[in-house]
């Protein structure tokens, strides 16, 4: 597999990052390359051949290169709450200077680990470094996700626990899905194929009402974001489309393409936020990656076989 050579603007990094960080982002060992930090924004995660397709990718661990996430509560009633929670150094002291990324200084993803609950805010911090935001919480297992690049820092996605107390139902088994309903009658659908080891095109399209919406607007700078977590480990990546606003050739829907990467086979959930008429709305879908193409896959006999 080679990591891709042609680097353009903000998309196309996204668009490595979701593959290069997949293969970078293991837990980083002592003799790791220092640029081995696994996050989406890791925008110089370049050069390094991702061969090794079972690499961990990013949000799997809660402290990273110096950086823990620490939740202030790590049990929560169910119902509309205040999480907070600071990022702190090796010392134990609160970080309180982050780069902008995507408009915001963090953005936080909290998943219930069934894949039944999503939400993306953006969290606000205090003078000590204390950030705070509101979820909805119901019974079950969450998972957090903190993404975000403290100064001078590399970017880091970290991700722990929060538990919510109380009587839970078994959710039903999930399948792929590829066409998603949403609220107000928006309806995302999404094509092409995952494949495990090699980059793919995905395009998602909306529309409302059975028509296509052409007036998608820019949120966070793009006009979708696209979180994907492999089912199992919630494995983490946040992606970003082909193109922005404004950049003359990027139409404002219905379609939404993605260039995505993911290290293995296996069960994603895609979640892709999208604003229009100033809100911003959710739509989850699921893929099963495949196996890379045959022409390149290598054989056992042959490592790193070049099929072509
Ligand atoms: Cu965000």
């Amino acid at each position: 597999m080679s990591a891709p050579t042609t680097l353009t603007g903000f998309a196309a990094a996204l668009a490595l990052a979701f593959g290069g960080a997949w293969a970078l982002g293991s837990f980083v060992g002592p003799d790791a390359p220092a640029a081995a930090h696994g996050d989406a924004h890791a925008s110089e995660a370049t050069g390094e051949d991702a061969a090794s397709s079972d690499a961990l990718p990013a949000g799997l661990a809660t402290s990273r290169e110096g950086h823990t996430l620490d939740l202030t509560d790590d049990v929560l009633d169910a119902g509309t709450r205040q999480l907070a929670f600071a990022v702190r150094n090796a010392t134990g002291a609160p970080v309180t200077a982050f780069d902008v990324e995507h408009d915001k200084r963090l953005h936080l993803i909290v998943v219930r680990r069934d894949h039944t609950g999503f939400q993306h805010v953006h969290p606000v911090m205090d003078e000590e470094g204390t950030w705070r935001t509101e979820v909805d919480l119901a019974p079950g297992s969450w998972r957090v996700f903190a993404d975000f690049t403290p100064t001078g820092g590399p970017a880091l996605t970290l991700g722990t626990d929060l538990a919510v107390p109380g009587p839970t139902t078994t959710p039903p088994a999930s399948a792929p899905t590829r066409t998603a309903k949403v609220d107000d009658g928006f309806e995302v659908s999404v094509t092409g194929d995952l494949r495990g080891g090699e980059h793919s095109t995905l395009r998602l399209q909306i529309s409302r009402d059975g028509s296509p919406v052409t007036d998608l607007e820019p949120y966070l700078g793009a006009y979708g974001h696209l979180v994907a977590l492999r089912e199992g480990d919630l494995g983490y990546l946040h992606v970003h489309p082909d193109g922005t606003p404004g950049d003359g050739h990027t139409p404002a829907g219905p379609a939404v393409d993605f260039t995505a990467e993911v290290p293995t086979v296996g069960r994603y959930h895609l979640y892709l936020d999208f604003k229009h008429g100033g809100v911003v709305r959710t739509a989850h879908l699921v893929l099963d990656a495949t196996p890379p193409s045959t022409t390149t896959t290598p054989s056992p006999a042959v490592p790193g076989g070049h099929g072509h």
